[in-house]
């Protein structure tokens, strides 16, 4: 292998290793020049507001990609300063499943064009407002986010944290207003965006056991993420000394103690975030307790008649429930059922609903569905 190709995989892999966390939810870097998806307010109403452009050579030929522009003035009709309180409005961007937590950032490239030919900064002045609509009103009683007036002379990156936005769906508003100095130099003035986008890291500080199962639990295991407790209820029987959770924890986290096998006593498992926080877990797992055969006799199963559900007076060691019709047939098997059993489907008539323990013994109740 080459020495190229290693050095040129060596940085692949530290591209991917940096950036494996990182997911962009929405980008827009306007090469296409399709504005279709996005709501532009010509707020002053003179006709001159967001638009694209591909600025072009002496030669016509293409100088960088194309971008989000709008004008402060133009010598075009000698109109001269244009006043522009312009809206450029992004399509919805959907966190609705961003983890609360999560590092959300809005990332853009802005220059005040007017620089490229002038050094002497116009003071170009933008604005950006976040909102759950396309209502210029609703961004404007939400609040500015951010602003600048001392535009930059060169493509520069900025962001801004989104993450009190996470869960939520939003529109991000871009706005150019209240520009004190246009000026013509030599043509027009205008402020110019390119390379949107929105990413989101994960919290990486989480060090959350997010499910945790046995093959042979009998309930979902109950995860409390306040007290760090797993609690665990597996089927009569079980043999707690030789037992295998299957555990996810926090995306970037891992399970860095080892995982015994024994469950007979509470386990502790430490779970380690990707940042290096820790978090102690304790696991109880119990059996589920067994039913005696005379226990049988004592549960009760109503209402009778019945209609959508029928309800048993205790799931206690029942292992499970088998509903039978008039001719014998099985219409219904419910294994570790809960207390209150979902009947719609059964038409009209006699069942018999038979009980069964863990020991294979039984009884059957005639029931009637009205
Ligand atoms: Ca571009
Ligand atoms: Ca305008």
């Amino acid at each position: 292998m080459s020495r190229k190709l290693l050095l040129l995989l060596a940085i692949l892999y530290m591209a991917m290793w940096t950036n494996a966390q990182i997911t962009t939810i929405w980008s827009e870097n306007f090469d296409e020049e399709d504005l279709s998806g996005w709501t532009l307010v010509d707020g002053d109403g003179d006709g001159w507001g967001f638009a694209t452009a591909q600025m072009l050579d002496n030669n016509w030929s293409p100088i960088g990609t194309p971008f989000l522009y709008s004008l402060s003035y133009t010598q075009y009709d000698n109109i001269g300063d244009v006043f522009p309180d312009n809206w450029a409005i992004t399509p919805l961007v959907d966190l609705s499943s961003v983890p609360v937590g999560s590092l959300v950032q809005l990332n853009w490239s802005i220059v005040d064009s007017t620089c490229t030919w002038n050094p002497s900064p116009n003071n170009e002045n933008y604005s950006i407002y976040i909102a759950e609509s396309t209502d210029t009103n609703e961004f404007i009683s939400a609040g500015v986010k951010y602003n600048e007036s001392n535009t930059p002379v060169s493509y520069t990156v900025r962001t801004l944290n989104l993450s009190d936005y996470a869960g939520k769906k939003i529109y991000i508003a871009f706005r150019h207003h209240d520009v004190s100095d246009a000026i013509a130099v030599p043509f027009s003035s205008s402020i110019e965006f390119d390379d949107m986008s929105v990413t989101v890291e994960p919290d990486n500080s989480l060090a959350e056991i997010v499910s945790f199962s046995f093959a042979e639990e009998a309930l979902p295991s109950v995860i409390n993420t306040e007290s760090a407790t797993v609690t665990s209820v597996v089927v009569y029987g079980t043999n707690l000394t030789d037992l295998t959770p299957t555990i996810e924890v926090s995306q970037g986290a891992q399970v860095s103690s080892t995982i015994p096998s024994d469950f007979t006593n509470p386990v502790e498992i430490l779970v380690e975030a990707q940042n290096g926080t820790t978090k102690t877990w304790t696991i109880r797992v119990s059996v589920a307790v067994g039913l005696n055969d005379n226990d049988l006799n004592s549960i009760a199963v109503v209402p009778n008649p019945f209609n959508d559900h029928i309800n048993l007076s205790s799931t206690v060691g029942v292992s499970k429930i088998v509903i039978t019709n008039i001719l014998g047939s099985i219409v219904k098997t419910i294994h570790l059922p809960e207390t209150s059993m979902n009947t719609q489907g059964l038409n009209k008539g006699v069942y018999f609903v038979t009980i069964f323990n863990q020991n294979h013994n039984y009884k059957t109740i005639r029931m009637v569905k009205q």
